[in-house]
C-alpha cells in the first residue's frame, strides 16, 4: 500500500463510493459525496494560497464540515493543524506564531481574535465562508511523498513551550493499516464517534479505522451517555477515553441488552482502572480492549482482539512496533519484567518537533528509539503494563495537563508566593488538576480560578485550589509533590 495518506484515503473513497461514510444529526454522506465535497473544498483552499507544506490552522467545532476540511487539506498536500476548541487567546497566540500558518479556519465570531494573533500575516476564514458557493471544480490531489508532513499536533512539555509533533503521510497510513487488521474492522462496522476531532485519538485512530476499512461512523458533537447508548443497537464499535466507560457505568440504561449489537469497546489515552474494566464486563458482557498510544507515535500497543484482554495491561506492541524498556538516565535496555522507561520504534513514529531539532534529538536514543516518558514493564506474555510516568503530567478525562504550565501562571501572580500543581484521583476524570499554593497576602481561591480561565483552557484550570501556610519541602527546599498527592488522595472520593 502506498505510504501517501491521500492515496490511501482515495483508494477507500473509490472502493466504497456508494456506502455511507458518516452520519450526523440524522443526515448521511457516502464515500463518494465526502470525496467530491472535499475535492471542491480543496479547490477553494488552493485559491486562498494553501499549497503543499503550508500550515492550515483549524479551531472549529466538531462537524461534517470540519471533517471535510481535514480531507481537503490532505488533498492539497498542506499540513493540517487542529487545535482544541477550548484554547484561549493566550494559548492560541503561541501556536499561530510558532506554526506560521498560511490560513486559519476559526469559529464564527472569533475572526477578530485570529486576525489579532495572525498579526496580518495569516488569512482568516470560517467554515461558512469556505463552503459558500463552493466551486464545482475538484482540485487534483497534490503529489506527496511518504515522508512529507501531513499534520502537526501540538503537545505540551514538562518544561518550556508546547511542541508541534510532525506526523508524516507514512506515519498515519501505516498506523491506520495496522489497526484495521488488528481490530478487525470491516465495511459492516459502524463506529460511534463521540471523541473530539482535534486529537490523534478522535481524528486519526477513529476516522482512519473507519475510512481505511470502508466502515461507517455516527458523529456525535460530544460524549453524552444517553445518546451513545441509544446508538448501540445499530452500531458495532465505540472508541473512548476511560471517562466514557465510567459515565456509561453510571448510567442505568447501559445494560447487557443495550450493548448486545456491539462487537468492540476500545479504551485509551489514559489508564483504565482494573475495577472499571471488571465492572464493565459484569454489566455488559464485553471486555474492554485497552490500547496505548501518544500524539507523537499514534498507537503503540493493544490488547489482543482474540485472546485475553488483561485488565490493567495495555497489551503487546503492535506487529510493526518495536518496544523496549530501558533505564531512563543511561538508556541501558532492561531485562523482561523490570520497570523502566518505555522506548519505541516503528513506521508510525513521528518525524520530530516542528522547528525544534534539539528537543527532537533529546527525545530519541542514538539508535532511533523514541523515549516516551512512560514507565512500565513487559510481562512474561509480552504484554506491557504502564506503572507511571517519568514526565510530570496529569491526564484528566484523556486530556493532558502539564503542571509546569499551570504553576507558571500561578507563580506569576502577586497573591501567590509559590504553587504546586498535582493530579489527584477523580471518580469521573480519572485524575483531576489540583493546585496547592502558598499565598502571599489575601487570597481568594474562587476568584483565582475564575481569573485563570482567561488564560487557560477550562480542562487545565484546577478543579480546586488549596491554600497552605507552608508547602512541604525536602532538605533541598524542593516541594514534595508526592506528599501532597498522598495528603489529597481522597479529595474527590465519592
Ligand atoms: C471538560 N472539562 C474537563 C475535561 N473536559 N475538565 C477536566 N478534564 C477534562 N477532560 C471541564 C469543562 O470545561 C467543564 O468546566 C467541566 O470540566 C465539566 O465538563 P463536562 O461537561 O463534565 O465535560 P464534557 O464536556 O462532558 O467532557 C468530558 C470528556 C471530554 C467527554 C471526558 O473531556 C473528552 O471528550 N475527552 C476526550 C479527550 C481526548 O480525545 N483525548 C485524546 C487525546 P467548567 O464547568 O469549569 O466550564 S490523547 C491521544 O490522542 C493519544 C494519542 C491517545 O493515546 O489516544
Ligand atoms: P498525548 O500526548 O495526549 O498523546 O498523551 C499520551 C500519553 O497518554 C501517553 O504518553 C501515556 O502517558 C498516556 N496514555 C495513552 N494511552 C494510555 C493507556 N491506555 N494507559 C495509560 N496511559 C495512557
Amino acid at each position: 500500500m502506498s505510504g501517501d495518506l491521500h492515496s490511501r484515503l482515495a483508494a477507500s473513497f473509490a472502493r466504497f463510493a456508494d456506502r455511507t461514510l458518516v452520519e450526523m444529526d440524522g443526515k448521511a454522506w457516502t464515500y463518494a459525496e465526502i470525496e467530491g465535497l472535499s475535492a471542491r473544498l480543496a479547490t477553494r483552499l488552493v485559491s486562498l494560497g494553501v499549497a503543499p507544506g503550508e500550515r492550515v490552522l483549524v479551531q472549529t467545532d466538531k462537524s461534517i464540515e470540519t471533517l471535510l476540511l481535514y480531507f481537503a487539506v490532505v488533498r492539497t498536500g498542506a499540513i493540517y493543524l487542529p487545535l482544541n476548541v477550548d484554547y484561549t487567546e493566550a494559548e492560541l497566540e503561541y501556536f499561530a506564531s510558532d506554526a506560521t500558518p498560511v490560513l486559519a479556519v476559526c469559529r464564527e465570531g472569533t475572526e477578530p481574535l485570529f486576525e489579532r494573533i495572525g498579526k496580518g500575516k495569516v488569512r482568516v476564514t470560517t467554515l461558512a465562508e469556505l463552503f459558500a458557493d463552493l466551486p464545482d471544480e475538484q482540485a487534483a490531489p497534490a503529489p506527496r511523498k511518504p515522508d512529507d508532513i501531513a499534520a502537526i499536533l501540538y503537545t505540551s512539555g514538562t518544561t518550556g513551550k508546547p511542541k508541534g509533533a510532525m506526523l508524516t503521510n507514512a506515519n498515519l497510513a501505516a498506523n491506520g493499516n495496522t489497526l484495521i487488521d488488528l481490530w478487525r474492522f470491516t465495511p459492516e462496522d459502524r463506529l460511534i464517534h463521540a471523541l473530539p476531532i482535534f486529537h490523534v485519538h478522535g481524528l486519526f485512530v477513529a476516522v482512519h479505522c473507519v475510512v481505511f476499512s470502508g466502515a461507517s461512523m455516527v458523529f456525535l458533537e460530544k460524549f453524552e451517555s444517553g445518546a451513545v447508548i441509544d446508538l448501540m443497537a445499530r452500531s458495532t464499535v465505540l472508541m473512548g477515553v476511560p471517562t466514557f466507560y465510567i459515565r456509561l457505568l453510571a448510567d442505568e440504561r447501559f445494560t447487557r441488552e443495550a450493548a448486545a449489537n456491539m462487537r468492540l469497546f476500545i479504551s485509551g489515552s489514559a489508564p483504565l482502572s482494573a475495577d472499571i474494566h471488571r465492572a464493565f464486563e459484569a454489566r455488559s458482557g464485553h471486555r474492554v480492549l485497552e490500547r496505548y498510544g501518544m500524539t507523537e507515535t499514534g498507537m503503540l500497543t493493544s490488547n489482543p482482539y482474540d485472546g485475553e484482554r488483561r485488565a490493567g495491561f495495555v497489551g503487546p506492541p503492535l506487529p510493526d512496533v518495536q518496544l523496549r524498556i530501558a533505564e531512563f538516565e543511561t538508556g541501558t535496555v532492561l531485562p523482561q519484567g523490570e520497570v523502566g522507561i518505555v522506548e519505541v520504534k516503528g513506521p508510525n513514529i513521528f518525524a520530530g518537533y516542528w522547528q525544534m531539532p534539539e528537543k527532537t534529538a533529546a527525545e530519541f536514543r542514538p539508535d532511533g528509539f523514541f523515549i516516551t516518558g512512560d514507565m512500565g514493564f513487559i510481562d512474561t506474555d509480552g504484554s506491557v503494563q504502564l506503572v507511571g510516568r517519568e514526565k510530570d503530567l496529569i491526564i484528566s478525562g484523556g486530556l493532558n495537563v502539564y503542571p509546569a504550565e499551570v504553576e507558571a501562571l500561578l507563580d506569576d501572580r502577586a497573591d501567590v508566593a509559590e504553587a504546586a500543581v498535582i493530579g489527584v484521583p477523580h471518580p469521573d476524570f480519572g485524575e483531576a488538576v489540583v493546585a496547592v499554593v502558598q499565598p502571599s497576602g489575601a487570597f481568594d481561591p474562587d476568584a483565582v480560578r475564575e481569573e485563570m480561565r482567561r488564560d487557560l483552557a477550562a480542562f487545565k484550570v484546577p478543579k480546586q485550589i488549596i491554600a497552605l501556610d507552608e508547602l512541604p519541602r525536602n532538605t533541598m527546599g524542593k516541594i514534595q509533590k508526592k506528599l501532597l498527592r498522598e495528603r489529597y488522595a481522597d479529595l474527590f472520593a465519592d
